[in-house]
């Protein structure tokens, strides 16, 4: 019997995808543009965290469902480049902070299907085209942070909301979300995210236990990462996750992977022009080979649904390489 982490602790190299309703905003709004450093004064300034970072209200930032088309999307495309890559695996962001589900989902309307693109399922087709080119495919879910739920976590640097019900948003929202991920769309891995000092209170191993619980009732196969309790992971999860851009220099006693970026941010920023070359990155994907890891390479597409010009050049450079040296 094969177990179920084996393609994983093969896989070496994967692509990440950060993008949702941020990516309209690339960084800018109301003539205001985030810094593109990664992390300062201890703050993330990826463009994904512009509704928090510039304090968007939830009005303002909600309402750019009515301006999030795509025209350009096309999933074969993008999957077509991270198998050219030399890529084995595809992880997107169904949902990131903010809240908002790229899928239609039945517990929430502040969803795709709120968008000029309903009655299109982005996720089905690029779970399609992984399919087509042999690729697995899992989701990114912010099962903590979710700035749109009354009750769902929001980032530290802010007080906790008012009389917050955290239950309340796992019961409705949270676990309900991860279970029609799995049931619609069968995914090989499931991407959690936790950091801080407030994650440890509200991802108690009871809420942890219950989220890896769920997914392994529903799934034989799907992978947790170590960030589902980034503070206390336990025994269960199939794999670390390292922080970000972050390369160990010793072996580790799990299959792990880097997610790592291109350039600072993780979504599209269009003034984050600090882009990494390709040999370094490529230095990166060996470095974590050499020690059994991955190396999870994030790409932040463009608001039209196209992958930026600078993102597909070092892509294509890397599997250029990828074709003599990449596999034994
Ligand atoms: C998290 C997200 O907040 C971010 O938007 C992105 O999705 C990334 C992959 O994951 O970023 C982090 C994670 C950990 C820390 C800071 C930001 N940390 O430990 O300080």
């Amino acid at each position: 019997e094969v177990e179920k982490i084996s393609w994983f602790k093969e896989a070496r190299f994967g692509m990440f995808v950060h993008w949702g309703l941020y990516s309209i905003l690339g960084g800018t709004y109301n003539g205001r543009t985030m810094p593109d450093t990664a992390l300062a004064n201890g703050k993330s300034w990826y463009a994904e965290w512009i509704q928090q970072r510039l304090e968007i209200p939830n009005n303002e930032y909600q309402a750019l469902v009515e301006k999030f088309n795509p025209s350009r999307f096309n999933a074969d495309e993008w999957i077509k480049e991270a198998k050219n890559a030399g890529m084995k695996y595809f992880v997107i962001t169904a949902k990131h902070h903010d809240g908002f589900a790229l899928w239609d989902s039945n517990v929430s309307n502040y969803d795709i299907a709120a968008t000029p693109l309903r009655g299109r399922d982005i996720l089905g087709e690029l779970v399609d085209a992984c399919k087509k080119y042999g690729l697995k495919y899992g989701f990114y879910y912010s099962h903590w942070q979710d700035w749109e739920h009354p009750n769902g976590a929001i980032p530290y640097w802010k007080p906790a909301r008012k009389s917050r019900d955290f239950e309340k948003y796992w019961k409705e929202k949270s676990l309900p979300q991860v279970q029609e991920l799995i049931e619609r769309y069968d995914p090989d891995l499931l991407w959690f995210d936790t950091w801080d000092e407030e994650a440890k209170e509200l991802i108690t191993p009871a809420r942890r236990d219950e989220l890896i619980h769920l997914v392994r009732k529903l799934s034989s196969k799907c992978l947790i990462n170590g960030r589902i309790a980034m503070h206390d992971p336990g025994n269960e999860i199939d794999f670390l996750e390292m922080m970000d851009n972050a390369y160990p220099k010793q072996l580790l006693d799990k299959p792990w992977q880097t997610p790592a970026t291109m350039n600072h941010t993780w979504a599209w920023h269009s003034k984050d022009f600090n882009w990494k070359s390709s040999g370094q990155m490529l230095r990166y994907l060996v470095s974590n080979a050499s020690k059994g890891g991955n190396y999870l390479l994030n790409i932040g597409p463009k608001p039209d649904g196209t992958l930026p010009p600078p993102a597909i050049r070092r892509l294509r450079e890397m599997g250029a390489w990828m074709l003599t040296h990449g596999e034994a």
